[in-house]
């Protein structure tokens, strides 16, 4: 049950969830607790069985298939969610991929096909939904919050992010292009950067523990930051505590994109 409900009254979707240690899941759980209706949607079969195990967990009565990347499953994700609510107070990205191969090694090496792919999937996603959920969004009647996740890849330089790191580039030039279309009609689009966190996404990335070893000696709060941390600062730019933040990048990072040694 809710506790402090900050997001009380509030109906959301979120795409990107794939199991019970997906940043996605953490920001579900995190609108649950405090007091939000959800929407899940899954990729593809292979994470159905995990969805149905998750969705009781929050009460999410809306779990629908969504591969992202095609416009026509978007269009019915949101005519699902216009049936059910008929409007959508938030939305939350947390959608990314490129090809293994891509995510070590030079950047240089990047194929057309690799780059436009991560592109794809990994920013140009935001905008397709975020379009497609306008009308929904522009319903709510305190306003509505547009939520992606980022990483300092996109600002900086960390070796073997690479086509990623170029992917979330654009996508924070895209939150901020985004924020700016909507903000008339008091739609806010922010995102967070994540530090590093052990989820499916960082499976079989080379150097990935002594990245989070880094992190851990570096940043100042000297530790790794924890899924449930992404979560609470989502629930923040999902409610109304944020009402007066748009086209902004959020660090959850224990303060480590401050460093510079
Ligand atoms: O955004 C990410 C990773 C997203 C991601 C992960 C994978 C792994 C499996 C995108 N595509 C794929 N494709 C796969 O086949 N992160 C922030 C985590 C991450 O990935 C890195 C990192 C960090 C941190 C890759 C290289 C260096 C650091």
């Amino acid at each position: 049950m809710s506790t402090s409900g900050l997001l009380k009254g509030k109906r959301g979707i979120i795409f990107g969830v794939a199991n019970k240690r997906s940043l996605a899941w953490a920001i579900a759980q995190a609108a649950h607790r405090e007091g939000a209706e959800i929407a899940l949607t899954y990729q593809n079969e292979r994470l159905l069985e995990n969805i149905n195990e998750l969705a009781p967990e929050i009460g999410a009565k809306l779990v629908l298939p969504c591969e992202a990347t095609e416009e026509k499953d978007l269009i019915r994700v949101f005519e699902a969610v216009d049936r059910e609510w008929g409007r959508l107070d938030f939305l939350v990205h947390a959608i990314a991929f490129a090809k293994k191969e891509e995510l070590e090694g030079e950047y240089l090496k990047a194929t057309a096909d690799g780059f436009q792919l991560a592109m794809n999937v990994s920013a140009y996603t935001l905008t397709a939904m975020t379009r497609i959920a306008r009308p929904l969004l522009a319903k709510a009647e305190k306003g509505s919050s547009v939520v992606a996740l980022t990483y300092l890849g996109g600002e900086k330089v960390m070796p073997g992010y690479n086509v990623m790191g170029v992917a979330k580039a654009a996508l924070d030039m895209s939150v901020r292009y985004l924020a700016n279309d909507l903000g008339a009609q008091n739609i806010r689009v922010n995102a967070i950067s994540a530090g590093p966190v052990n989820t499916l996404a960082a499976r079989g990335i080379h150097g990935f523990s002594e990245m989070l070893k880094h992190v851990r000696d570096k940043a100042p709060l000297k530790r790794n930051i924890e899924a449930q941390e992404v979560g609470d600062a989502a629930a923040f730019l999902l409610s109304d505590y944020a009402r007066g933040v748009t086209g902004e990048i959020l660090h959850v990072d224990a303060g480590y994109n401050t460093i510079a040694w």
